[in-house]
């Protein structure tokens, strides 16, 4: 079988699951978050990642469906997981043919009714090419999810379109600071260069900054005198079943 026929018949089979891999904040030292990342079962291949099979799902339009699970399943677990750690977020992936669907927004709010989760705790998490794609669209849907509540974050931050327009017209509280930035850091000195100015400009525009790729000790030590930002990364935890999440939620708090 084809990838895209196997992919066909992923939802139906239960061949889904959702890892969630832990975000820290560095000043108060606390798990504040998890991100969603889909894993895919593909039977006699094994884990598949999405980097795989996403753009084959948006291709085909399957992605809608099984993005609507994904926030199902994340919402649903961040929920329950309230028990453990008040508060606690959850950021779920969207990507371009998702976020064009005229139906996202009612989706959205359906599942954060069905779920009990408030719509603070959802963090929708967009590259900038998606943003930057149609802003007419784009404007309406980020302003009806903003007064609705949820939180909207700009992923692989500094790898897209370079024009920063975007930070004023858009309602966005997080950047994430792109994994390719924090390789060699601190030995990379451009690196180390571009990761404080992003930063400083998240100090200055009041928007909340999360590092992602954290891999050792020493990027989180450049981090932690850098200023106040979120990390994601393996050095802290690679992305968990969500049993093991509520293992991992369970001993932190
Ligand atoms: O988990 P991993 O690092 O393998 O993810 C690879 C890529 O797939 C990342 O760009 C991530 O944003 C994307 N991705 C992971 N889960 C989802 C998902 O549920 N929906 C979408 N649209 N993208 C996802
Ligand atoms: O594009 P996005 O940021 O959504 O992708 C997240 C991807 O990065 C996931 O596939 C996740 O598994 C991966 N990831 C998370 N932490 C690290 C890390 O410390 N190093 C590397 N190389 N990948 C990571
Ligand atoms: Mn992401
Ligand atoms: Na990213």
């Amino acid at each position: 079988l084809t990838l895209e026929t196997s992919l066909r018949h992923a939802l139906e089979r239960e061949e889904f699951e959702v890892y969630y891999q832990p975000q820290f904040d560095l000043a108060s030292k606390r798990l504040f978050g998890v991100e969603a990342l889909l894993r895919w079962h593909r039977p006699d291949v094994g884990i598949v990642n999405p980097t795989e099979f996403i753009p084959v799902a948006e291709e085909s339009g399957q992605i809608v469906s099984i993005g609507e699970w994904v926030l199902r399943q994340a919402c649903a677990q961040a929920q329950a997981w309230q028990a453990l750690v008040p508060g606690l977020t959850v950021s779920v992936n969207i990507s371009s043919r998702q976020f064009h669907d005229s139906q996202l927004v009612d989706r959205i709010l359906e599942i954060l009714r069905q779920t009990g989760l408030a719509p603070e705790l959802l963090t929708l998490e967009l590259t900038e090419g998606v943003l930057m794609e149609s802003s007419g669209t784009a404007s309406t849907t980020l302003e009806r999810l903003e007064a609705a509540g949820v939180k909207l974050s700009i992923d692989d931050f500094g790898t897209g379109y370079s024009s920063m327009g975007y930070l004023k017209r858009f309602p966005i509280s997080t950047l994430k600071i792109d994994q390719g930035f924090m390789r060699e850091v601190p030995a990379d000195r451009d690196n180390v260069a571009i990761v404080m100015a992003i930063i400083a400009m998240c100090q200055s525009l009041k928007l909340y900054v999360i590092a992602e790729g954290v891999e050792n000790m020493a990027q989180l030590e450049f981090l932690r005198k850098a200023g106040p930002v979120g990390v994601q990364g393996f050095y802290l935890s690679r992305p968990l079943t969500a049993d093991a999440t509520a293992a991992l939620l369970q001993i932190t708090h």
